[in-house]
């Protein structure tokens, strides 16, 4: 399978759903006004936000009125490269080593897993990682983390349950200083969104980094559950406020029939994604490409 095959292959059930509605459209309607309007509501069905439907549609629009253009294949083709373009908006910049890259997002959306597949990830290229255990806040997270470890054969800093999370970056960001390692990996705790003292907790871990690690390049990337759609965009509003992301890491892209919701994440938010998760295994993690999601996509 090739690089981003996974990609297109994880974007299955999106596709289903969307391609069948295409094809309708082309079907029922002239190009026109009520096609434009149903090609709107068709992106928004797969979670493509409001805005961001009217956006793209407004801008397919006024390019294919601009060319004279009627023909289905061009109108198709334009809608992609307008969809690609929503996409590429904004872009990580390129990782420069030592990194620290912390992983927040809510519970259960994948931090813990994504950290083990991104840890193999930078060994495969050769890369030191060193994972840091910063959820002392749930039982067995530490546990938990020491199996991706040893699975991706990395070095792990954990404290006992319960203690301060900032401490234990403290003492990765040490370690990772003192041997001259390339990448250190932080797991968060994943408490709700609304709670403020997770975001206090996270400001202070952040502060902790830049404090002590300020010749390293410092990551904030989100992790987002691809199946929970548009709630999705709420999520990284906050999160955003509170730590100033630098991307999005989406698991689970596998499980989703609403991948559209992708395009406001970057059209909407401007945060770039990078990393995409299609599976619970150790390689189910792919560079984001753009052209190989819209490509999924239809
Ligand atoms: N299908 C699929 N499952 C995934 C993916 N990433 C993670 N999972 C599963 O999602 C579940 C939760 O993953 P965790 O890594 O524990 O999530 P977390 O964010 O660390 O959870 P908390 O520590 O409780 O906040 C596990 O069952 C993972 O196997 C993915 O890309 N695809
Ligand atoms: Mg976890």
């Amino acid at each position: 399978m090739g690089l981003f095959g996974k990609i297109k292959d994880a974007l299955k059930k999106t596709k289903d759903s969307v391609s069948t509605k295409m094809r309708q459209l082309f079907l029922k309607n002239k190009i026109g006004d009520a096609f434009y309007d149903e090609l709107e509501e068709i992106l928004i069905s797969s979670d493509v936000s409001v805005r961001t439907a009217e956006d793209v549609v407004e801008q397919v629009k006024e390019e294919a009125i601009g060319q004279k253009v009627k023909d289905e294949q061009f109108v198709t083709d334009l809608l992609k490269d307008i969809l690609e373009d929503t996409l590429n908006e904004s872009e990580l910049p390129a990782f420069r080593y030592p990194v620290v890259i912390m992983f927040v997002g809510v519970n259960g959306v994948g931090k813990t897993t994504t950290i083990g597949k991104v840890a193999n990830w930078f060994v495969r290229q050769g890369k030191s990682v060193t994972v840091a255990a910063a959820d002392t806040f749930r039982a067995a997270a530490s546990d938990q983390l020491t199996v991706w470890a040893e699975r991706a054969k990395v070095r792990i800093v954990k404290h006992e349950e319960g203690s301060d999370p900032a401490a234990v970056i403290f003492d990765a960001v040490a370690s990772a200083k003192a041997r001259g390692t390339d990448v250190v990996l932080v797991d968060t705790a994943g408490r709700l969104h609304v709670k403020d003292n997770l975001m206090n907790e996270l400001k202070k871990m952040d502060r902790v980094v830049e404090r002590e690690f300020a010749q390293a390049q410092f990551l904030k990337l989100l992790v987002l559950d691809a199946t929970t759609g548009q709630n999705a965009l709420a999520q990284a509003k906050v999160f955003d406020e509170a730590v100033d992301l630098d991307g999005i890491v989406l698991t689970k892209l596998d499980g989703t029939a609403k991948g559209g919701f992708v395009f406001s994440l970057c059209g909407d938010l401007k945060i770039p994604v990078v990393f995409v998760g299609v599976g619970e295994k150790m390689d189910d993690l792919e560079l984001f490409d753009a052209e190989q999601f819209v490509e999924g996509f239809f």
